[in-house]
């Protein structure tokens, strides 16, 4: 019966925002969870989205439900803008597209459909990645493995290790790749580096599979974040893409994104999409449609979509000065002469700080500064103003 039931262990990542808010003191900081806040760390509602909301209520559209793939107004504008409008492939229509529940749905829905057609095939994750991955393919019951990916000794990327496990991994086999801006690392292959990447993905036989969960948060461009994507599909490569609209238009609560799968013709297209519909309806029946009207009503209007760009660059301008400012204090205050230019050049929303677990614990329970316990920090949840507290915090930890 229900006694039998165990205590289930806090998420990694959740859990620190549960701890931070049982913390009473009034310095506490919580860079944990990867959301956007403002300069005075409140959490912030785009301009743009309330404007798209605001339409919605004029128009006095309904709540029926949607069909089983969402509303077809918001996959055609989310496969637009991950692969760009005027692609061969979405004119082909060679791309089924699934409306998800945001990015962790669709890795979900795109993990049951492996299961189900690669029965045996192995996913490989990077290590690190975002912790939800191996619980996502886990509970999907698809067997995952490890790629090689940062390098601790130059805080960089293992480029030679990850192509090197990648060349091991039984042909076949699907490669997690984050499309932009790295969770938790912040470290993204380089173009060419992509190229070779896709190379020795295109000699094995194995499938990439995109994880999109910060196009725009990278580079500022959505165009240039999707750049890794687009050189994939360009060689006519089969793959998947679950793409997330929680960070780059702050619609975190929407549970809004999408599983694309480009296929080799669009008969398989079709085949593909009936079968995500045929997982999905007795998982959740069908998706909810508030946050796929606003994503359709800002990427199909171009004055809306012109709005989201100014303040996508706003947000990510933010991060970029907070980077900046946290570097300055650490460079001035830390006097063992280490290197500190790493946090200047990783991209997106979270800064991978080398700390460990004792530093991280450090950290929370003397300076009450809530991050995960592999050292990562959101600088989306950091101030200007909180920056020199970070540092002392960091410099202390960091050298004890
Ligand atoms: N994938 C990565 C790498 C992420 O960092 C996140 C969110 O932090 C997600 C997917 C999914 O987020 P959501 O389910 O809110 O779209
Ligand atoms: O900060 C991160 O990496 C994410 C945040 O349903 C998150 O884990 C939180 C809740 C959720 C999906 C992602």
């Amino acid at each position: 019966r229900f006694e039998g039931i165990t205590m289930a262990p806090p998420d990694p990542i959740l859990g620190v925002t549960e701890s931070f808010r049982a913390d009473k003191d009034e310095k506490k900081l919580n860079l944990g969870v990867g959301a956007y806040r403002t300069e005075e760390l409140q959490p912030y509602v785009l301009q743009v989205v309330k404007k798209a909301e605001n339409l919605m209520l004029e128009r006095g559209e309904n709540k029926e439900y949607l069909p089983i793939e969402g509303l077809a107004a918001f996959n055609k504008a989310t496969a637009d803008l991950l692969l760009g409008a005027d692609n061969p492939l979405v004119k082909q229509e060679k791309v089924a597209t699934v409306q998800g529940l945001s990015g962790t749905g669709s890795l979900r829905l795109a993990a049951a459909l492996i299961e189900r057609y690669f029965p045996g095939a192995k996913v490989l994750i990077s290590s690190p990645t975002w912790g939800n991955h191996k619980n996502i393919f886990n509970d999907a019951k698809v067997p995952w493995s490890e790629y090689r990916y940062y390098d601790p000794k130059t805080v960089g990327l293992d480029f030679d290790g990850m192509i090197a496990d990648i060349k091991a991994a039984p042909g076949g086999s699907f490669i997690l790749l984050h499309g932009c801006a790295h969770n938790p690392t912040g470290i993204d292959p380089t173009l060419e580096q992509w190229e070779k990447i896709a190379d020795v993905i295109q000699e094995k036989n194995h499938i990439p599979f995109f994880d999109v969960a910060y196009q725009g948060f990278a580079s500022g461009s959505l165009d240039a974040d999707a750049s890794s994507v687009r050189l994939f599909a360009a060689r006519g490569m089969e793959l998947f893409v679950a793409q997330s609209y929680s960070k780059n238009l702050g619609l975190y609560a929407e549970r809004i994104g999408a599983i694309n799968v480009v296929c080799s013709s669009s008969d398989t297209a079709v085949r593909v999409k009936s079968q995500l519909k045929r997982l999905a309806r007795p998982m959740y029946s069908n998706p909810p449609v508030h946050g796929a009207r606003i994503v359709a009503n800002i990427v199909g209007d171009p004055v809306l979509f012109s709005e989201w760009k100014g303040e996508m660059e706003l947000m990510a301008g933010r991060i970029k000065d907070v980077r900046k400012r946290l570097y300055d204090n650490l460079s001035g205050k830390d006097k063992s002469g280490k290197d500190w230019s790493f946090i200047l050049r990783q991209i997106g929303m979270f800064s991978f700080t080398g700390l460990t677990k004792a530093q991280s614990e450090n950290m929370t329970n003397k300076w009450h500064i809530y991050m995960t316990k592999d050292g990562r920090i959101s600088l989306a949840g950091l101030s200007l103003a909180k920056c020199e507290y970070l540092a002392d915090a960091i410099v202390d930890s960091y050298h004890n």
